[in-house]
């Protein structure tokens, strides 16, 4: 046969090639299934659970193991596009998730949060994250936040006994209060749902069954900033160095909320002299020895922690102390002053660290790292002059001065 023909048979022949795998890609779906779940989504989209894929975990079902779901070695893509930053496919993350709460309206505020997570951190560790409510997530709040993050994603329905009033309550003189706190003006000093969120931070979230599979968490709330890259993990950190607790902003509480607080820390003491740890912060939280509070607090919107720390018997008798005053009703105790003199009296100060290489904002602060080469190493987009974290309103400078720690030397032109 002459060249040209044979030439032409053989691009026929792979035109042919070329068309039949076109449909049957088309007719054969699953072939397609390996590409998306490839962009690790597609088990995890709650809309549409076919019949290889799994439907997110939820409180109902058991707990699944923190690993995340590994994708068989045959079927991984030559190129795994979603994760082009990896610390590697054997890469031992700790045990640990990051935890939000939220309602489904919240869903545009939280995705910007979990972009910053994701952009920031996650995208190199693929990290859990589990979100509880205390309502059921709909469709598309599953979907949306599925898409987005790199990790295993878990949604809990929290139960009615940690979401609403324990029967101790007096629910009308609760009303009252909250009548009289309305025309005093006080931040959510007439919501009833926000004092259900208060109780169950302080006393709920490290016991829901999605929960009891992990040892540390991060706390994310909707419509928060990371100002840096995150560059190492953060969750390892906390374990080698042996902290219980991690914080970025402090500030000083809005005493209205919690007038008698302090009155039942106290009665704590008195009762469980054996859980107040000693070396601990008690010099940060008052200035006179344990006789008022200084209303000093960790803002608990973020926190880095040890779940087994709120697990804990001393943590255990001390909310339920608090919880039998009646506080968060008959007051507005917020989760913030009760983790916040919890891990200042319960654990040793070297056990709470201080994060200052994470930029982070909640509305309406900014902590920033104090020191330039830090802002620059990690990539930060924050101005310097809004870091919160040396100003007037600050408890983290008293942080510094108990913990007897050196200021970073950039700190008095951001005070
Ligand atoms: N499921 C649920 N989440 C809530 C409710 N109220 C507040 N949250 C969540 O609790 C956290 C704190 O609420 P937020 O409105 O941010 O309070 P703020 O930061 O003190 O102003 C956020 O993660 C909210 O999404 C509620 O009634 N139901
Ligand atoms: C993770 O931590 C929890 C709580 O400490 C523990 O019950 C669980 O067994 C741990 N899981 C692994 C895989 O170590
Ligand atoms: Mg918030």
């Amino acid at each position: 046969m002459p060249r040209a023909s044979t030439l032409r048979i053989v691009r026929l022949a792979a035109l042919a090639l070329v068309l039949i795998v076109i449909i049957y890609k088309v007719t054969n779906p699953s072939s397609l299934t390996t590409l998306s779940r490839a962009a690790g989504y597609h088990e995890k989209l709650a809309s549409s659970p076919g019949p290889e894929q799994k439907a997110p975990v939820t409180s109902g079902d058991k707990p699944a193991a923190p690993a995340k779901e590994e994708v068989k070695s045959e079927e991984k893509p030559a190129v795994d596009f979603k994760t082009p930053v990896d610390e590697g496919k054997d890469y031992v993350r700790a045990n640990a998730t990051f935890v939000t709460l939220a309602r489904n309206q919240d869903i545009w505020s939280l995705v910007k949060s979990i972009r910053h997570v994701e952009d920031r951190f996650n995208r190199k560790y693929h990290y859990d994250w589990v979100f509880l409510n205390d309502d059921d997530f709909d469709d598309n709040f599953k979907e949306i936040t599925s898409s987005l993050i790199s990790g295993n994603v878990k949604y809990g329905k929290i139960p009615k006994e940690h979401w609403g009033y324990p029967d101790w309550i007096d629910q009308e003189k609760a009303a009252e209060v909250r009548e009289q706190m309305r025309q005093k003006q006080i931040i959510y000093g007439d919501s009833i749902s926000y004092r259900h969120m208060c109780r169950f931070e302080s006393g709920f979230f490290f016991q829901q069954e999605l929960m009891k599979a992990y040892k540390y968490y991060w706390r994310v709330e909707p419509d928060i900033i990371l100002h840096c890259d995150v560059d190492y993990d953060v969750f390892k950190y906390m374990e080698k160095n042996g902290y219980d607790y991690g914080f970025t902003l402090s500030l000083y509480e809005y005493i209205d909320t919690i007038p008698t607080l302090w009155n039942s820390v106290k009665k704590f003491i008195k009762e469980h002299p054996e859980h107040i740890a000693e070396n601990n912060l008690m010099n940060w939280l008052s200035e006179d020895n344990g006789i008022t509070y200084n209303r000093c607090h960790f803002w608990s919107n973020f926190e880095i922690g040890n779940l087994d720390f709120w697990r804990s018997k001393a943590y255990g008798d001390f909310f339920e102390l608090l919880d039998r005053e009646g506080g968060f009703f008959y007051e507005r105790w917020g989760d913030a002053p009760v983790h916040s003199i919890a891990a200042g009296l319960l654990l040793p100060k070297d056990k709470v660290h201080f994060f200052d290489d994470i930029g982070y904002w909640h509305v309406p602060f900014s902590s920033c790292p104090t020191n330039k080469a830090d802002r620059l190493k990690l990539k930060c987009s924050c101005n310097p002059a809004d870091n919160f974290v040396w100003k007037g309103y600050s408890c983290t400078p008293r942080y510094y001065d108990v913990m007897e720690m050196k200021r970073p030397s950039e700190w008095h032109q951001q005070s």
